[in-house]
């Protein structure tokens, strides 16, 4: 068969990547509302983002002063989990609280 028989070489045309290859990360953005209670927020933020007392304070009221608060960077999935985590918390005890992701510039 003459396809069987063709000796064409192919050279292999590869490219070395010398520069390591990061996930493209996500930004979980708090939102403000104005019926979360404040120590609510606080408690939400140290549980799901492992925050200390004096860490999640400022959070909270950054987004409290400003409307909006960037909390952290993920990978996407670990940020869009934890956006749900938190809004989910707020919402199962009555609460509008919001977190969101944005993919980083
Ligand atoms: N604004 C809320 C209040 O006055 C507190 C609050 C802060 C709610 C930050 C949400 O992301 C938030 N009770």
């Amino acid at each position: 068969m003459l396809r069987a028989m063709s000796k064409t070489l192919v050279k292999p045309r590869t490219k070395v990547r010398t520069e390591t290859q990061r996930p493209p990360l996500y930004k979980v953005i708090l939102l403000n509302d104005d019926f979360t209670p404040r120590e609510f927020v606080v408690q939400v933020l140290k549980a799901v983002f492992r925050m200390n007392a004096e860490r999640a304070y400022h959070v909270m009221m950054t987004a409290h002063q400003r409307g909006v608060c960037v909390i952290a960077v993920y990978t996407r999935d670990v940020a869009e989990t934890k956006a749900k985590e938190g809004t989910e918390l707020g919402k199962s005890n009555g609460y509008p609280l919001f977190f969101t992701t944005e993919p980083e510039e």
